[in-house]
């Protein structure tokens, strides 16, 4: 017997697959088309990792089980090779970052055939390629042209080791999410894409789309709803006004004190003489202190009267105005009212401040808002609120705001968290912005017959610490005539952030070699949307939701046919060390998928292990010995198959082999819908346990042992293609066991269990019926009526009472 070499088997059926093209997916096809997406990686210098291999294995194998049934799957592949990495390593060893990911992309294409993917190969695009950036830069103009592609200079956050200005959603806590670094403020012109004009609409979608609530929870907390109202306060002594934004503004008769973030300019305008020195002196101090330091003094808040008062307009009353950086710039209108009676930040200011305190409900003391008030309206009664007094928060809010209204200070507001996306970076590796700067002109886009606008070549990609990047220097590159007027003009020299070649690429595998449009109309149409989309949850407030702006902007330019980009979106776990510790090249704990195939456990049983870890969303320790298990796992299935080969088997059906298949095949195959991967595993193994035990009664002898091995082996081929379509070769069958259709099951054969239920006539017994555990009372009461004996002993009496005990007896009374 043929020992189990995946060493041999592996390398011939990728050959085979590759020369053959099975995994090609057809344009237009009649089948139903799938579109499996799996987030592309970053080809990094370190190669594929076993989190790419996790999300991989499990995108193939819902692609493989969605191609046996049926269906005209789009499993495509490519690189996204524009960022920070792969231009450090050349600013390193001068490697250019041209030829860099030459290097890596190879490096990932040999890892990605070890793996067996069924992949369509014919689509694999990279982001790097002029041929691909080309249409992200026309793309960006489309933004331009529609005017949601706007300049603005202002202080943005800033990574002081990268040398790049970041968009929000970068820093997270304070730090560039990339290198931890605690991001400062810089004033800058940057680029910027209106994200914030498609607020509403990134909440609404969310509703068409099938995403788990987790990840849709966390798109809406960072798009930030609030409704509630603008108002405005005069200023005492002056025609200048206080704009706040409040969502309680059925608490407005609780406001002691105004508070203005300490950057606005309305606080220099204000203060009076006496107080100049002392407040400037804080705004000074504020400015110093980054994000994160702000953050960190969230307990202990600081601020400074201004000597200046504002006038409550429902009740005139005088309240002081103070400046404290609890109080952000950027939210809102940068100042607020404070209610220390409902607010908690404002209540702790006020008691540090000693600052009056004014109970807006009729508790008489501190209630939260936010927490408790927001979301019980009802319960809650106005007090100190004049003619509200005695009405529910629910009943004031409107009439509060009518009033507002009325008196003309206020008016109802939605705000939204969301900021604009800073769409410039001062680096080289990304895509030159294809906009010429004109003296006359201003900002001009480059006409589409000059797109791409190539990325020059330059003498050194370091970074400087101007915010002007290494394009800058290269004066050839730079000075350009405008296309409008054909005076001397110059280039933008700014990039794209790593983040703009993955907003639209599932596109471009519709039609990867489109050199007329970024794809064809009815290729768009023939395949709609992505059906399932797997990735990271890490993307969640980045790719995912910048990508959804992209595709919701495109449906508006119709552009595109769907509304959303990706009509379900899963999210992998992640998976750790052996000892539970994160896997990182710093503690040396990684594990190289490649070591593992080459060390003669083969892709299958890494894929098998992958796969059987854990429930697909949850993080998970690695597990050597698991590999050794799954290996030992299909010897056993390599073996038993052999050993049957060998043997003819000519005996009438097993009944025992049937069941058990029907019962695997229709688990599996619904696990795999399910995406439990880990369960559809263990029936696979449950199943090739209960062979053995077959096989040691009947030695093969049963006819439908190959055919159940058969079966078997095709629903173990989307998690270990490789063994699989060997064994389906030697039973027989025609290649290829990834095209064949999935196996089908008799569902009478589903029950498996049988009961005993004994017959009695006239409480004597008479016979014992093995019988289906779920069958119904007649089914039973018929099935004893037929048994010979018992038929012999009613004989020609007449029944006159049959008593059935569910599942156990049945008694007939003659
Ligand atoms: C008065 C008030 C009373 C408020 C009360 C809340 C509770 P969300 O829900 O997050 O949108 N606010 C407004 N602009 C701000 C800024 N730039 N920096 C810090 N805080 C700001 O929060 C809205 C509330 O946050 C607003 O409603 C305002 O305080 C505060 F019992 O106004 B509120
Ligand atoms: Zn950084």
């Amino acid at each position: 017997m043929d020992r189990y070499n995946p060493k041999e088997i592996e390398p011939k059926w990728q050959n085979k697959w590759a020369a053959d093209k099975i995994y090609k997916a057809i344009d237009f096809d009649t089948k139903p088309k799938f579109v499996m997406l799996t987030e592309f990686p970053y080809p990094s210098g370190e190669g594929l990792h076993l989190g790419h291999v996790r999300e991989y294995t499990y995108g193939d194998i819902i692609a493989r089980h969605k191609r046996m049934n049926g269906h005209n799957v789009l499993y495509p592949m490519g690189y996204d090779a524009f960022g920070l990495p792969t231009e450090n390593y050349a600013i390193k060893t001068h490697i250019t970052p041209q030829e860099a990911t030459k290097t890596n992309i190879a490096t990932f294409q040999e890892q990605f055939n070890s793996l067996g993917y069924s992949i369509d190969w014919d689509r694999e695009i990279t982001t790097t390629d002029p041929s691909y950036y080309r249409w992200t830069q026309w793309l960006f103009l489309q933004f331009f042209k529609a005017g949601l592609a706007y300049q603005d200079e202002s202080a943005i956050n800033w990574c002081p080791k990268c040398k790049t200005g970041l968009s929000n959603e970068e820093v997270v806590n304070g730090r560039h999410e990339r290198c931890d670094t605690i991001v400062e403020k810089k004033i800058l012109k940057q680029w910027l894409l209106k994200i914030t004009d498609y607020a509403e609409r990134l909440i609404d979608g969310l509703k068409d789309v099938d995403f788990p609530p987790r990840i849709a929870d966390q798109q809406i907390n960072w798009i930030g709803k609030s409704e509630g109202a603008l108002v405005k306060f005069k200023i005492d002594g002056s025609d200048k006004e206080i704009e706040v934004f409040t969502t309680a503004h059925d608490t407005i008769y609780g406001v002691t004190f105004m508070v203005l973030a300490p950057e606005l300019d309305l606080v220099k305008e204000i203060i009076t003489d006496e107080h100049k020195a002392n407040v400037n002196g804080y705004i000074k101090m504020a400015e110093a202190k980054t994000e994160i330091e702000r953050l960190e003094e969230k307990e202990d808040k600081t601020g400074v009267f201004t000597g200046a008062y504002a006038i409550n307009p429902v009740n005139q009353t005088k309240v002081p105005i103070w400046v404290a950086d609890y109080v952000l710039a950027s939210y809102g209108s940068g100042a607020i009212m404070a209610v220390p009676g409902e607010d908690a930040r404002d209540h702790d200011f006020a008691k540090k401040y000693n600052l009056p305190i004014i109970y807006t409900t009729d508790k008489n003391e501190f209630v939260n808002y936010q927490t408790e008030i927001k979301s019980h309206r009802d319960k809650y009664k106005l007090a100190n609120s004049e003619e509200f007094n005695g009405l529910t928060f629910s009943e004031g809010r409107p009439k509060i705001l009518k009033k507002l209204e009325d008196l003309g200070v206020g008016k109802a507001q939605v705000q939204y968290k969301l900021r604009d996306w800073i769409f410039s970076r001062q680096r080289y590796w990304g895509e030159p912005i294809p906009i010429i700067h004109c003296p006359k002109c201003g900002p001009v886009a480059v006409p589409d017959k000059d797109l791409p606008v190539l990325l020059p070549e330059v003498k050194d990609y370091e970074p400087s610490d101007d915010g002007k990047s290494p394009l800058a220097s290269n004066e050839d590159w730079v000075n350009v005539p405008c296309p409008k007027c054909n005076e001397p003009a110059k280039r933008e020299t700014d990039t794209m952030p790593n983040w703009a070649g993955s907003s639209w690429y599932y596109l471009r595998y519709y039609d990867p070699k489109n050199d007329q449009a970024f794809a064809a109309k009815d290729k768009l149409d023939y395949w709609g949307e992505v059906d399932l989309y797997l990735g990271g949850m890490e993307h969640t407030t980045l790719h995912l939701l910048y990508s959804r702006f992209w595709h919701q902007f495109f449906y508006d330019q119709k552009l595109v046919p769907t509304k959303e980009p990706y009509h379900a979106r899963r999210g992998q776990g992640i998976i750790l060390a052996a000892d539970g510790s994160k896997m990182s090249k710093s503690k040396g704990n990684v594990v190289n998928p490649t070591d593992v195939i080459s060390s003669g456990y083969g892709a299958d049983s890494l894929r098998l292990n992958i796969a059987f870890l854990a429930p697909y969303d949850q993080t998970t320790p690695w597990s050597p010995e698991g590999v050794a298990g799954t290996f030992r796992f299909l010897q056993r299935l390599w073996t038993l198959t052999h050993e049957c080969l060998e043997k003819p088997h000519d005996a009438p059906e097993s009944e025992d082999l049937k069941r058990l298949m029907a019962r695997t095949i229709n688990k599996v195959g619904s696990d795999i819908d399910k995406l439990s991967f880990n369960t559809a595993i263990s029936s696979l193994m449950e199943c090739v346990n209960e062979m053995y035990k077959i096989k040691a009664e009947d030695n093969f002898a049963a006819s439908n042992w190959t055919d159940s091995l058969t079966s078997l082996v095709q629903l173990l081929s989307p998690f270990a293609p490789h063994i699989s379509e060997e064994l389906w070769q030697k039973l027989g069958r025609e290649y290829s066991v990834s095209t064949a259709p999935w196996p089908s099951f008799d569902k009478n054969d589903l029950v498996s269990q049988q009961i005993e239920v004994v017959v009695q006539v006239n409480g004597k017994l008479r016979a014992t019926l093995n019988l289906k555990a779920d069958i119904p009372k007649d089914e039973a009461v018929q099935a004893a009526l037929e048994n010979e004996s018992v038929k012999k002993h009613i004989g020609e009496s007449e029944i006159k009472k049959t008593i059935y005990v569910d599942k156990k007896l049945v008694n007939f009374v003659v």
